[in-house]
């Protein structure tokens, strides 16, 4: 038989009788909630703008950009990507920021995942 060293982190649970039971706590790792970061579709933005915001913001390729700039011209809105709270708010901020500076309607917005 193996011996466990009894943890801090154990848990006993004592019995009447004097006997008692180890229960082991496991640490749940708490991961921090994403955002999907969306793009929407209007009818005044140019392409040309919308594929520039999203090799500028989101580090897409050219053909990555006009997929997804293409997506949402047929769809209505895509998701441009997934981020933490802080950095899907940096990034509507930017292209919100940037549209409005160019006179374009365009619209940005972010999503618990
Ligand atoms: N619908 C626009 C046009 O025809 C293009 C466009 C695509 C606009 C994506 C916004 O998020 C957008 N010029």
């Amino acid at each position: 038989m193996t011996l466990r060293p009894i943890l801090m982190s154990d848990k006993r649970v004592g019995n009447d009788d004097e006997t008692s039971v180890i229960t082991k706590t496991r640490a749940k790792t708490q991961r921090p909630p994403l955002y999907k970061v969306l793009l929407l579709n209007d009818d005044y933005t140019p392409m040309e703008f919308v594929v520039h915001v999203l090799e500028r913001f989101f580090g897409l390729t050219h053909q990555q950009a006009f997929e997804i700039m293409l997506t949402v011209h047929k769809k209505g809105l895509a998701v441009v990507g997934v981020f933490s709270f802080e950095v899907a708010e940096t990034k509507v901020a930017q292209v919100m920021d940037f549209a409005r500076r160019h006179q374009h309607p365009l619209q940005c917005t972010m999503e618990k995942e």
